[in-house]
């Protein structure tokens, strides 16, 4: 029986997802298939060959996936970000861990199908760390992957979590390979910073601030900024985002050294990305009303990362830094999408 081999992308119409489907298609070596609640954007729809509206936990649209297409590998970008996983946790615990288990176990059976592991690109999250305190965060400075891991919210419980399970998929994946049956999943992660894109606006999430402050300078509308001049965490530009998890698919998995990988490219405090958005759009108006909630959820964030391990196994370098992805990337794209 001869299946269709795909690429099948989770939460496609996220603001991720469009930008993956757009260079995968350029790239041209991959048809692709989507599942997402809402209906892809008309912008990428003809970029793929099956559009799946639905949820990844009903079983009956996984199972006709599995009859009729040929994973070769998972990208799942379905989630309930961190502000909207606190105002429903319960929700945000089907969507985010069941789900990924539904689809770890999905990625199971599809390499015992194919008799080859299917590679499982799982986006994490800066959120999977919990530091103890705003004073702490800046003595400490870029944290490794395996330290401070003690979330504070639902949401970064759950990518923690599954983390976890991604590797426990994995591990039984390898000890499988070493005996010589068949290959199952191959999960690797990324814990992205939060992403600032020219195309689309966050939604849910809590590193959604400096996006936000952006747009709506480009839009003319003022904005009061949720967290404190002096907030700072990690973040990178989305086309950088996007060229990590293809290189981290694309790596030989011998040159792998660990599952889960932080990447970051640059760590401005809310008052340096507010400095730059005036440098572009001097007009703009914003101030700052901190959320108690919101500010607490990002002040548990580390204020970088260590990522010597991702350009150590799989080459991560981004084009970006603060200065070029204002400069070169945000303002002139940003610039266009609002012009009249
Ligand atoms: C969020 O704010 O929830 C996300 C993230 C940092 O994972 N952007």
């Amino acid at each position: 029986m001869i299946r269709n081999k795909v690429v099948l992308i989770t939460g496609a119409s996220g603001e991720m997802g469009h930008s993956l489907i757009q260079r995968l298609s350029e790239a041209g070596n991959s048809s692709i298939i989507t599942i997402d609640l809402q209906p892809l954007d008309p912008g990428v729809r003809d970029r793929v060959t099956k559009e799946f509206t639905g949820s990844i936990l009903e079983d009956h649209l996984l199972q006709r996936i599995l009859a009729e297409f040929e994973i070769d590998t998972i990208f799942h970008l379905a989630a309930l970000l961190s502000t909207r996983s606190e105002f429903t946790p319960i929700t945000a615990h089907q969507v985010n861990v069941e789900g990924t288990l539904k689809l770890l176990n999905f990625a199971q059976a599809q390499g015992e199908s194919h008799a080859r592991p299917v590679t499982f690109i799982y986006p994490s999250s800066i959120a999977a760390y919990g530091m103890k305190s705003v004073e702490f965060k800046n003595r400490v400075g870029a944290v490794k992957e395996h330290e401070w891991n003690m979330p504070t919210t639902m949401y970064g419980c759950n990518k923690l979590y599954c983390e976890h399970l991604g590797r426990y998929f994995t591990e039984n994946f390898k000890q499988l390979a070493a005996e010589k049956l068949s290959g199952k999943v191959d999960f690797r992660a990324i814990r992205f910073p939060g992403l600032i894109s020219a195309e689309t606006v966050p939604s849910g999430g809590t590193s959604d601030y400096a996006p936000e402050m952006i747009h709506a300078a480009a839009k003319t509308e003022p904005y009061a900024c949720f967290v404190k001049p002096q907030t700072r965490i990690p973040f990178m530009a989305m086309p950088d985002a996007v060229e990590a998890i293809l290189r981290l698919a694309a790596a030989p998995r011998e040159d792998l050294t660990q599952t889960v990988y932080n990447i970051t490219a640059f760590n401005p405090s809310a008052a340096e990305v507010h400095d730059l958005v005036l440098k572009g759009f001097p007009d703009a108006q914003i101030t700052y009303e901190p959320d108690v909630k919101r500010l607490e959820i990002v002040e548990s964030w580390p204020a970088d990362v260590d990522d010597s391990a991702a350009r150590a196994d799989w080459a991560f370098a981004p084009k970006y830094d603060l200065e070029s992805a204002f400069s070169d990337y945000l303002i002139p794209r940003i610039r266009e999408r609002y012009r009249d």
